[in-house]
């Protein structure tokens, strides 16, 4: 299982720890052959190397495109040693094996997230780099392929150990990492042409992601988990920074991303919002005159659920508002920036997660969301549904008023990052009332309007929206009931000229979206 290395393969954009490497490998004897600019590092450091074109008998050619496309060198990693036919092909076309390959490919990752442009990103997509990796991982019966600088440092360790020879198993661990590799860099090149193509449907695409961090445990103790951010990542939890707090949880990465992504449907530049959630929903939702405002009219829709919540913020965190925060327990605050006298109040509480983003997601990017299923996944194009006044069709007798407009519009937004069936009550920028996850649309109605009640909150005059069509007049005649005038809701269900005349009966002033927005 011991296979002695003679001859080394190296090719690396990334020379950090190059020299070193080779200064060992060449000391154990080992043979060296690089391409052009792995090559000069290696001599200008005064050690022995070959270029790559004294084997091929070709130079580098089309801008380094084609420098290691060659049957030597492909020979020279793919040849079984042991197979004699393999052998002979080897003797007669000069092809010397090659039993270690140290590769890292073109930055391709790195210079798509530094913005470069279209033909520079495509110069940076490595083909010769990942054809000498997947060839060195194939033939691991023989060859060792590196594709970091820890992998090179375990090989080294290895030959000092087993005098100059790799065992086995090292080169099997060592070709696993190597297609992993390579895997996910054609994942970031395959969803960056996608995100070229302003193409929304996730389909035929490659995903990968970068591990963040690997986490004591998932939604449950007994359950592991890691967390992975994109290959080409969007502002969010994913890119935040963390202030201060213990690690997050994977329960507190759920929350936060829905807090944040509902936060983000709320311009700044209108007015500040607050949103707090708890298991993926949101318990209060408000904009205010100040940010202080419109936390505690956040808060007021349901301060008993807000324990223990995560809280987002469409603009800075104040300190006058962090200090209300303080007097809660809060397990995670994510804003966009926090000033330095919010930070200083926050540090006195070291527990809780504080996290700036930077900026606020555009929600009307395009990108995809995924859901696991038994042995698969699920991918869809994320929800990017945003409604506008012209959008509502008027259904009852009664047009709604300017001010009900506003407040369906800004239920309706509610409803879309509230879990099936949702049922949002709004008024003047606040939530009033929330009914989320329940398998009945009356139920959700119902609920919304008890937690209503349960804080003193008055429906009368407020706007209601169900997330999808009411199927029949119930829903809508509980809402009815507990105050609302005004109810939007998508329409399309065969059951509409009922739900539409229980609604007139009422006064109710009604609006179809046409548009659904489930949440599961
Ligand atoms: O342009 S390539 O796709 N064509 C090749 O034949 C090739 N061979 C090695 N890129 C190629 N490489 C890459 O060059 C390696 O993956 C490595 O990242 C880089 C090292 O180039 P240099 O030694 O000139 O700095």
């Amino acid at each position: 299982d011991l296979h002695p290395i003679r001859r080394a393969l190296l090719s690396v954009s990334d020379k950090t720890g190059l020299v070193e490497a080779a200064r060992t490998l060449s000391e154990m004897g080992v043979e060296l052959v690089s391409t052009g600019g792995t090559r000069k590092a290696i001599s200008d450091a005064g050690l022995p190397v070959k270029d790559i074109s004294e084997l091929t008998g070709f130079p580098e050619m089309m801008d380094g495109r084609v420098k290691t496309l060659h049957p030597i060198v492909h020979g020279g990693l793919l040849g079984v040693r042991d197979a004699p036919e393999h052998k002979a092909a080897m003797d007669e076309h000069g092809i010397g094996g090659i039993d270690l390959v140290y590769v890292n490919l073109y930055p391709f990752e790195q210079t798509v997230a530094s913005g470069a442009d279209y033909e520079t990103a495509v110069e940076n997509i490595d083909i010769g780099g990942p054809a000498m990796i997947r060839s060195a991982a194939k033939n691991h019966g023989y060859v060792a392929v590196c594709t970091e600088p820890s992998d090179v440092a375990e090989v080294l360790e290895a030959l000092k150990a087993n005098g100059g020879k790799t065992p086995l198993s090292l080169r099997k661990t060592l070709a696993a990492r190597a297609y992993a590799r390579t895997a996910s860099y054609d994942a970031a090149i395959s969803s960056w042409f996608a995100a070229q193509l302003g193409e929304e449907a996730p389909r035929r695409r490659a995903f990968a992601g970068e591990l963040v961090q690997t986490m004591r445990y998932g939604e449950n103790p007994h359950q592991a988990a890691a967390f992975y951010r994109d290959a080409n990542p969007r502002v969010g939890v994913a890119t935040a920074r963390q202030l201060q707090g213990k690690e997050l949880s994977y329960n507190n990465i759920n929350d936060t991303d829905a807090a944040f992504e509902l936060i983000a449907e709320f311009d700044p530049a209108k007015a500040p919002a607050v949103a707090i959630i708890k298991h993926a929903n949101p318990c209060g939702v408000a904009t205010g005159a100040t940010v202080l405002e419109a936390y505690q009219r956040a808060l007021a829709c349901d301060p008993v659920s807000a324990f223990g919540g995560i809280i987002a913020l469409n603009t800075r965190l104040d300190a006058a508002t962090a200090e209300k925060i303080l007097e809660l327990f809060t397990e995670v605050v994510i804003a966009p920036e926090v000033d330095d006298d919010s930070a200083a109040l926050f540090a006195k509480k070291k527990n809780v997660r504080l996290l700036t983003t930077g900026g606020l997601p555009d929600a009307l990017t395009p990108g995809v969301t995924f859901k696991s299923v038994s042995g698969g996944f699920l991918v869809q194009s994320r929800d990017t549904a945003r409604l506008t006044a012209a959008d509502l069709k008027v259904v009852t007798k009664r047009e709604p008023t300017e001010a009900e407009v506003r407040d369906m519009l800004f239920a309706f937004t509610l409803a879309k990052h509230v879990k099936s069936n949702a049922i949002v009550y709004a008024k003047d920028g606040q939530s009033l009332g929330i009914g989320a996850g329940q398998m009945n649309r009356k139920d959700s109605a119902r609920i919304a309007a008890l937690r209503a009640a349960d804080f003193n909150l008055d429906l009368t005059g407020s706007a209601c929206a169900s997330e999808a069509f009411f199927p029949f007049p119930d829903g809508l005649i509980q809402a009815a009931e507990a105050g609302c005038t005004a109810v939007i809701q998508p329409g399309g269900s065969i059951g509409d000229q009922k739900v539409i005349d229980a609604a007139d009966e009422r006064g109710l002033a009604m609006v179809f979206t046409g548009v659904r927005v489930f949440r599961h």
